[in-house]
Parts: structure tokens; C-alpha cells; sequence
């Protein structure tokens, strides 16, 4: 098997935070899965929103298969070792021209995940350039003091609370991180990054795996739920979701009703206001 991250790369993840560009999907399975999407989207009158932006891989069936896809796990078991979780899969779409952002925040602040690393891909769908808002980081921040986060609430924000690092940011150090459609990024939970406006003639849509070596906690929410990918399990941290045969199953769309809450009540927590964005 030819690695997909070289030597320099891993080190480059390790020291700085981040990997870019790593390619996943060829452009036919892009087509196929963009297709997917929109396909839904127009059947269910709206863009995927809500609830159905978190979990994702309980809804449809070609999610929870490419959390599993070899080409990704393979790159996260040289970073986590044999025994992965995917903790959540997060839509991130932003609609052709929109205002939405994503201010600068570290993810460790909200996820109550403890005991492991954890690392995001960030897998593009469409094309993910500076004009139409992709991903900026800021360099080894995953290797300092927790950054101080305000929550701000503002109504393009993607983010739940709005929450913002509002000291310490040095924009002149941010690196962006562009993807081609098919292209993912990787980044570590504690890194700051953030992502600006779509000022492109296109959707921005991009999907985020979420995942941890399996002796990983959660130290919020009482009970939670990720999917065991690769090798095997035994802390029982988390209870596992379930395969899914078909998209919007009803089996699985129940486990992905509590599954999601879980999620949201761990995100908002200690937050003035839950709002519905997830
Ligand atoms: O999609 C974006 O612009 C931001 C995504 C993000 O914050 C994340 O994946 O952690």
C-alpha cells in the first residue's frame, strides 16, 4: 500500500497541526456523492440543515461507508494507532455568495473529548478556495494553552454559540488550507482555525469526520455514541452506531435522533442559549 501521507507530511501534522492537501475521491465518486446530496436536498425541499448537519453518517448510508473508507482510515491509523472511532461527521455548506462564516475557534473547547487525540478530515465536495471560504489555521496553536473563546452568537456564524477567539489571533501567521473537490485536509482538535464567507458562483460543501483512537472520553455528556472503524473496542466508552443498509433508514434515523442530541447538549454546554443551528 503506497502511504498517502508521506514521512514529511505526518511531521508536518504533528508539529504544525495540519495536513493539506490529501487526495481521497477521484472525480466520478465527487459527481457521485455531490450528486447524492443534492438529490436529497431537492426531494426534502431544503439544504441539509439542523440536526441532519451532525451525525450525519446515521442518515445516509454513504457516509458511514466513507467514514470507513480505507483511503481515510488507514491515513488515521498512523496517527491513532489501530484502534479508531469516527466520533461525528458535520456537514459544512456554504451556499453560493453566502455571508456564512466560521470565526477562529479550537475545537476542544466544546467537544467534552478527553483521553486521546483527536483529529478532524475535512473532506471538500466542491471546491474549497480562498474566494469561496475555505479553512485557515493558524499554525502550532494545538501546541499551546487553551485559546480564550467568547461566545458572540453572531447570526452568520456557523459555529453554535459563536464562539470566537477573541485574543492572541496573528492573522499575518494564518495559513490557508484550499482543497480541490475530492481533496481533504487534516487537522488536530486543539488547532485555531476559522473560514470566511463564499464568494464564489459555487456551493461550498464540505464534510467533517471526526476521529479518535477508541480509549478516547467523553467528559460532558452522559451518554454518546461513535463508530468503531477500525480494529477494536475495549473501553466501552462510547456506544457504537449502527451500520446503515439504506439512506434514512428509520432504524437508524431514531439512533441518529438521540445520537445527535447527545451532540448538541455537549456543544452548548455551559452556553446562555442553544440556537438551531445544530
Ligand atoms: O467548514 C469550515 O469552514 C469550518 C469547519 C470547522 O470548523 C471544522 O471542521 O472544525
Amino acid at each position: 500500500m503506497t502511504p498517502r501521507l508521506s514521512q514529511d507530511q505526518f511531521a508536518q501534522f504533528r508539529d504544525d497541526g495540519y495536513v493539506f492537501p490529501v487526495s481521497i475521491l477521484d472525480d466520478a465518486e465527487v459527481v457521485d456523492l455531490r450528486g447524492r446530496i443534492e438529490a436529497f436536498e431537492s426531494a426534502q425541499g431544503t439544504p441539509v440543515n439542523g440536526a441532519q448537519r451532525n451525525k450525519s453518517h446515521l442518515l445516509f448510508k454513504w457516509l458511514d461507508d466513507l467514514i470507513r473508507d480505507d483511503r481515510i482510515v488507514d491515513v488515521m491509523e498512523a496517527i491513532l494507532g489501530p484502534n479508531i472511532l469516527c466520533w461525528n461527521t458535520l456537514f459544512w455548506t456554504k451556499e453560493a455568495g453566502s455571508e456564512q462564516f466560521v470565526s477562529w475557534h479550537q475545537d476542544s473547547n466544546y467537544w467534552g473529548l478527553a483521553g486521546g487525540e483527536v483529529v478532524t478530515a475535512w473532506l471538500a465536495l466542491s471546491e474549497a478556495s480562498l474566494e469561496s471560504g475555505c479553512m485557515r489555521v493558524l499554525p502550532k496553536t494545538h501546541l499551546g494553552p487553551p485559546m480564550v473563546h467568547e461566545d458572540l452568537y453572531h447570526a452568520n456564524n456557523m459555529l453554535t454559540r459563536g464562539q470566537e477567539i477573541t485574543r492572541d489571533i496573528d492573522e499575518a501567521q494564518a495559513v490557508a488550507m484550499p482543497l480541490k473537490p475530492g481533496q481533504m485536509s487534516l487537522h488536530n482538535i486543539r488547532l485555531a482555525h476559522a473560514s470566511g464567507p463564499n464568494r464564489s458562483a459555487d456551493r461550498r460543501i464540505g464534510i467533517s469526520l471526526h476521529y479518535m483512537p477508541a480509549k478516547a472520553m467523553q467528559s460532558v455528556g452522559q451518554w454518546d455514541s461513535a463508530a468503531l472503524v477500525r480494529g477494536t473496542d475495549v473501553y466501552g466508552h462510547f456506544a457504537h452506531t449502527p451500520r446503515v443498509e439504506r439512506d434514512m433508514d428509520p432504524g437508524t434515523v431514531a439512533f441518529h435522533a438521540r445520537a445527535a442530541e447527545a451532540v448538541r447538549h455537549v456543544l452548548y454546554h455551559g452556553a446562555e442559549e442553544m440556537t438551531a443551528k445544530l
